[in-house]
């Protein structure tokens, strides 16, 4: 299974690839009138739709019995044994701006697990990577976290979703509490990339809450391989079918869930 995996994990960074090529050269000729809103502040355009469909066609062709599960839902998944989890462009709205990061992200799951994840963030050209008990890579190359870092040294992604109404209270509790007591507080716009910071030991610690399986998945597979923790925001390690999750170095997770206790 193992030697599948690696394989496979091969092969869906070369679909990344190729949907981030698509992503950097549709940029060059991206203009605002081609912006459509799918609620308020969230964005989508011809450009997702199209890399969707590219990647949909390419992991049909590698594992044609996989189901999906797509930011976009151009395709579906029933009773599946494995399905595909992506999104065909995370950080829209950097994306839409000119700004960057953002990033093409692909899992495949089963029903308890996370068999491999591919986060690859084009304009770095970075391809991060992991597949189950096989170590976390960016560019070919072993990645781990930084858990030498604790609280007061720490640097924090508190990311804001496009749900402001029911995140507000939550995320200004959270700024107020980490404001000059963490090391650092940062937001990217990618939550994907910004859980790979972790695994790559740039940050030590996010959280987020409603966002998209696809926003976190492949990503999450990558941070745990590196060695970090990634829960729910209640501390459960089975957060696959959920919309709240922690991410973090392992160091200062607790002081993570601690945190979140404050803002209910
Ligand atoms: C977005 C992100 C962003 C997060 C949003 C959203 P999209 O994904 O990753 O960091 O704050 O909630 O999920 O829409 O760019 O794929």
């Amino acid at each position: 299974m193992n030697n599948h995996l690696q394989t496979l994990t091969q092969q869906v960074c070369e679909v990344a690839r190729k949907a981030g090529a698509y992503l950097l050269s549709e940029r060059k000729n991206f203009s605002e009138d081609k912006i459509e809103q799918k609620h308020a502040h969230d964005y989508v355009s011809y450009v997702d739709k199209s890399s969707e469909d590219i990647i949909v066609a390419e992991l049909r062709a590698i594992l044609p019995d996989a189901g999906f599960l797509t930011e976009e839902g151009s395709a579906t998944h029933n009773d599946e044994q494995y399905w595909w989890v992506i999104d065909p462009l995370d950080g829209t709205t950097n994306y839409v701006h000119g700004f960057n990061p953002f990033a093409v992200c692909i899992a495949l799951r089963n029903k308890t697990e996370i068999l491999l994840g591919v986060v690859y963030e084009a304009t770095l050209d970075e391809c991060f990577y992991a597949y189950k008990g096989g170590g976390a890579y960016l560019n070919s190359q072993p990645i781990h976290v930084n858990s030498a870092h604790a609280i007061d040294q720490a640097l924090l992604g508190i990311e804001l979703p496009y749900d402001s109404s029911r995140y507000k209270d939550i995320a200004l509790k959270l700024i107020g509490h980490f404001f000059g007591y963490a090391g650092g507080i940062r937001m990217n716009g990618s939550a994907a990339v910004a859980i790979c910071n972790v695994a790559a030991g740039r940050w030590d610690g996010w959280i987020e809450r409603y966002i998209g399986q696809w926003d976190y998945m492949a990503a999450a597979i990558i941070l745990q391989e590196a060695g970090g923790k990634v829960t729910n925001f209640d501390g459960d390690e089975f957060f696959l079918n959920g919309d709240d999750i922690v991410a973090s170095n392992s160091t200062v997770h607790q002081d993570l869930l601690d945190a979140l206790k404050l803002t209910r």
